[in-house]
């Protein structure tokens, strides 16, 4: 459920219009003299989102209880994804590679039409650890960015930019996945990658709501979304290098990301903002076993997937 974001389109454009003055580097946001009604995002339904969880959690079931690179859990993973986007006609790549001995897939959505000479990229790994079925690290990010993607195609979305979605592998052996997409890209396709839009748990059961302190506008289109729906967010500190944002960082493409806390402790002044409990771990079941679809909370859950479609249209429109 979202809160009314009064006279957005306008704020964003006003924003964008702001930004482009001030630090002439905005990550595919709109130009100066874009409409003053840039599309407005649609509210991605919790449900939904919730459903893909549901769909993680019986593939690693179903899979020796985990959804981890080099195994079935992993493919079975892609193979969900893959159906789906291919159903609501996204064109979709598998991009194959090798880590410990082992094959790891990235799976590449694109969005037919568009600037492709301005990519706008949202992206999510999709592998979870050995020790459990990753519901929250990452099947909460990598579920927002599908339901993101086909949302997409379900209201027929026509930006000015292209769109690109990715759910990487072997994240969690070090950015393998990542860095072999962005070290496999042309220079120039490289230089046509606008922004790239990080989501690695995003669901946390204590959550906090941190945005990645990186490209300005990317950052500011998020914290514009949460003030608009009155909650207060803190600047990500422990994320640097540590998701898939950074191998594109390293390349020089505009990055940001949401996040909502993973073993560190909530503390007492956070809790005063957030709710939740002080001196708890923001996700006390990180790389566990108990990493399933209890291990979420749904407003963190619905209030990330909504801010993340907000900054997709926003810097694609
Ligand atoms: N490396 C991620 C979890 C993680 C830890 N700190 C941050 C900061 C920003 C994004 C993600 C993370 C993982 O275990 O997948
Ligand atoms: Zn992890
Ligand atoms: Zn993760």
């Amino acid at each position: 459920m979202k809160l009314s974001v009064p006279g957005r389109a306008t704020a964003a454009a006003v924003v964008a219009a702001a930004t482009l003055l001030t630090t002439g580097s905005i990550a595919g946001a709109a130009p100066a003299s874009a409409p003053e009604t840039a599309a407005a995002a649609p509210d991605l339904p919790v449900a939904s989102v919730k459903a893909h969880l549901t769909q993680f959690q019986s593939i690693a079931a179903a899979n020796g209880g985990n959804r981890a690179h080099g195994r079935a859990g992993y493919k079975a993973s892609v193979d969900y994804v893959k159906a789906k986007l291919d159903a609501a006609g996204f064109t979709t790549t598998v991009q194959q590679f090798t880590s410990g001995g082992l094959t790891g897939y990235n799976l590449i959505a694109d969005w037919p039409g568009g600037d492709t000479n301005q990519v706008i990229m949202a992206g999510s790994h999709l592998d979870s650890v050995a020790s459990g079925a990753g519901i929250n690290d990452n099947g909460s990010g990598s579920a927002a960015v599908l339901e993101a993607a086909l949302t997409v195609a379900r209201t027929n979305y026509q930006p000015t930019k292209h769109l690109r979605f990715a759910w990487w592998g072997a994240e969690e052996r070090g950015l393998v996945g990542s860095r072999y997409y962005v070290n496999n890209l042309s220079s120039a396709n490289r230089a046509r990658i606008s922004g790239y839009l990080n989501f690695d748990m995003i669901g946390s059961p204590n959550p906090g709501y941190f945005v990645y302190d990186d490209d300005p506008a990317i950052e500011k289109t998020f914290k514009d979304y949460f003030a608009g729906i009155g909650v207060a967010t803190e600047i990500e500190t422990e994320g640097d290098g540590r998701s898939d944002h950074a191998p594109f960082k390293s390349a020089g493409v505009p990055v940001g990301g949401l996040f909502t806390g993973a073993s560190r402790a909530k503390t007492a002044a956070q809790v005063t903002k957030w709710g939740g409990t002080a001196g708890q771990a923001f996700d006390r079941c990180y790389h566990s076993s108990c990493d399933t679809t209890s291990n979420i909370n749904d407003t963190a859950l619905d209030r990330n997937s909504d801010a993340l479609a907000y900054a997709v249209w926003e810097l694609s429109s």
